[in-house]
């Protein structure tokens, strides 16, 4: 199989996300058969849901991988769990790390494990600036042009970092 591009989304609110979203963006690199081609700046955000936790680092990755969405998403599940990730405390609660497979080339797919495009992608902004920096001209299967959905979501509560 050739390899295909898929997009990565980054989160981490809980023991020094900095590190938890540098050390992740170096890990996907290491993934079998996937290659980090780029990564966004990262971002401070305000937390959606529950607003009692602090705020989240977050950023994008492009990588072009030979896994497919189940595999990657296997891979990624396995770099969340080393960095200490418990699943399912709390929805919606804070995380130590989160890998979201937001795109898998211009695939739709929804099974009971894996939903691509990523629900919710196209009206978070801490997915959807991080993301813009990697590929501005991208269409979103099923929602339509990045550019149309980033001038609807605003910038509100988001932070690029200097880095
Ligand atoms: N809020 C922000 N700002 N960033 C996230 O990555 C994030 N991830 C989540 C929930 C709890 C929905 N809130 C978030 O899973």
């Amino acid at each position: 199989m050739a390899a295909l591009r898929a997009y990565i989304g980054l989160g981490s609110n809980l023991d020094d996300p900095v590190r938890q979203v540098t050390t992740a963006l170096q890990e996907l690199d290491a993934v079998a058969d996937t290659r980090c081609v780029a990564r966004s700046g990262l971002y401070k955000s305000m937390p959606m849901g529950p607003a009692d936790q602090p705020d989240y680092i977050n950023a994008a990755a492009a990588v072009d991988t030979r896994l497919s969405p189940e595999q990657l998403l296997e891979a990624l599940q396995a770099i969340e769990h080393s960095h200490g990730r418990v699943r399912d405390h709390e929805k919606w609660g804070p995380r130590t790390l989160d890998l979201d497979i937001l795109l898998y080339e211009n695939k739709e797919l929804a099974t009971e494990y894996l939903i691509i495009p990523h629900p919710g992608l196209h009206e978070r902004n801490f997915v959807l600036y991080p993301l813009a920096e990697l590929a501005p001209d991208i269409e979103i299967p099923g929602y339509g042009p990045l550019s149309v959905l980033l001038s609807r979501c605003g910038r509100e509560g988001l932070e690029r970092l200097e880095q």
